[in-house]
C-alpha cells in the first residue's frame, strides 16, 4: 500500500499514536479503481490529513486486479486500519468487493468518470444486497470530502482528541456561514465581491 503525504502518493502522512490514550491510532485506507480517480479522491485524503489521520492510498480495481483487491481488503484489519474509503466510477463494484472481504466500515464514493456522470457508479455502489453494507456518499468531490469526514467520525467514537477536532471543524463551518451572512448584509444583500 502507498502511504500518502502532502503532494504525492507513496508516503506516510502523520503520527500514528493517539496522544490521549497512548494506543496506536487507527489509519484509513483510501482505495480507488484508477489513478484517473485521484484528483477527486484527494479531497478525502485532504480531510483525513486535516484531522491528523494517517491515510494510505492504493489504486486497485475490482475488475482489472480482482485478486490484489481481495488481498488488500482482507489485510486491512490486521494492518491497522479502522475504516476504508473506496472511490470508483463506471460500473463501480470496487466498494462492494472490498466490503465483501472485510468487517471494517466501508464508505463508497461514486465517481463521475463515465458518460453517465456517476449515476451508474452511484447505483452500483449504493445498491448493496443485505448483509454487506457500503455507506455511500454523494457523487464526486463533495462525496469524497464527506467520506473523509465520515471516516474521521467513525474513528472518533474511540478517540477523544479526534472528537475535539471534529467539534472544532463544525464550529469553523458555522463561523464561515455567519461571516458570509454578515458580509451579505454589509453589501446590501448583494453578493460580496
Ligand atoms: C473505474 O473506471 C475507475 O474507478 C475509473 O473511475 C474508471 C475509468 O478508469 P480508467 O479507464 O481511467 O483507468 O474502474
Amino acid at each position: 500500500m502507498m502511504r500518502r503525504k502532502e503532494g504525492g502518493l507513496g508516503h506516510r502522512s502523520r503520527t500514528t499514536k493517539s496522544p490521549a490514550s497512548g494506543r496506536a491510532r487507527l489509519k484509513v485506507w483510501v482505495a480507488m479503481g484508477s489513478d484517473s480517480d485521484l484528483p477527486i479522491m484527494q479531497e478525502a485524503v485532504r480531510m483525513l490529513e486535516e484531522f491528523g489521520i494517517t491515510a494510505e492510498v492504493d489504486v486497485t480495481s475490482a475488475h482489472r486486479t480482482p485478486e490484489v483487491t481481495a488481498r488488500l481488503a482482507r489485510a486491512a484489519e490486521k494492518n491497522g486500519f479502522g475504516a476504508i474509503i473506496v472511490g470508483a466510477g463506471h460500473a463501480a463494484h470496487l466498494a462492494g468487493v472490498v466490503a465483501a472481504h472485510t468487517i471494517l466500515p466501508v464508505i463508497g464514493v461514486p465517481l463521475p468518470s463515465s458518460a453517465l456522470q456517476g449515476l451508474d457508479a452511484l447505483l452500483a455502489t449504493v445498491q448493496m444486497p443485505g448483509g454487506v453494507p457500503v455507506a455511500t456518499v454523494a457523487i464526486g468531490r463533495s462525496g469524497a470530502q464527506n467520506a473523509g469526514i465520515l471516516a474521521a467520525q467513525i474513528l472518533a467514537t474511540g478517540d477523544a482528541g479526534l472528537r475535539r477536532r471534529l467539534h472544532d471543524y463544525k464550529a469553523g463551518l458555522a463561523a464561515k456561514v455567519i461571516a458570509r451572512n454578515r458580509a451579505l448584509k454589509r453589501a446590501g444583500n448583494r453578493p460580496a465581491s
